[in-house]
């Protein structure tokens, strides 16, 4: 009965064994790696990608999530020429007479105006630019523009002129009114090298490495 016993527990030692060599390490998992978009805390937030360059393989897919621990968002933002960057804030015209009523119920806020000096039966709004905060993407051409599903996982060819993942927010910090976005993921399927930025803070500066 004793050698039974030893026999069943050395059994099953060669089972778990098998299972922890063959079952994690196995070559056949799909490949995920995970880049952190920022990090830190209230009193000192990271503008930093962890790790800042990945190396991959055709086919394999990177996920950017944010771990800060406070609301500071960060884009992910592949970026070909500079024409492309996009800014923040941009102004538009709208004739003088055009009346902008405020659509939140908060007593302090006015949309900012100014002349437009190209036209003065006109104003200059200043707005907030889609292109820096909504997930989007531009061909090649530069003309074809695609708003992306927050949450959606995008295969990159690398001959987009831009792609955006729109602003990334940590977990449970997503604030009203914006797309709640907490993580974003992309599928490379070029060998090439990727340079991205976050459009908030573009000295965050991170590489992909596709071969
Ligand atoms: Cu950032």
């Amino acid at each position: 009965m004793a050698i039974n016993n030893i026999t069943i527990g050395i059994g099953l030692l060669v089972a778990i064994s098998f299972v922890l060599v063959f079952g994690i390490s196995s070559p056949h998992q799909a490949s995920a790696v995970t880049v952190a978009a920022g990090g830190g805390n209230g009193t000192a937030p990271w503008t930093i990608y962890v790790p800042q360059t990945i190396n991959i393989k055709i086919g394999e897919s990177v996920t950017w999530n944010n771990p800060t621990l406070v609301g500071e968002p960060h884009t992910v933002t592949f970026i070909k020429d500079n024409d492309m960057i996009p800014p923040l804030v941009a102004p538009f015209s709208t004739p003088n007479n055009t009346e902008l009523s405020a659509a939140i119920p908060a007593p302090n806020v006015e949309a900012t105006t100014i002349p437009d000096s190209s036209n003065p039966n006109n104003k200059l709004v200043l707005v907030d630019n889609s292109r820096s905060s909504a997930p989007v993407t531009i061909d090649g051409t530069k003309t074809n523009v695609t708003y992306l599903q927050p949450g959606s996982n995008y295969t990159f060819t690398g001959d987009e002129s831009y792609l955006n993942s729109g602003w990334i927010w940590p977990e449970g910090q997503v604030p009203p009114g914006v797309p709640p976005i907490t993580a974003f993921t992309m599928t490379f399927e070029n060998p090439g090298t990727y340079n991205y930025i976050c459009v908030i803070h573009p000295w965050m500066t991170g590489t992909v490495i596709v071969s």
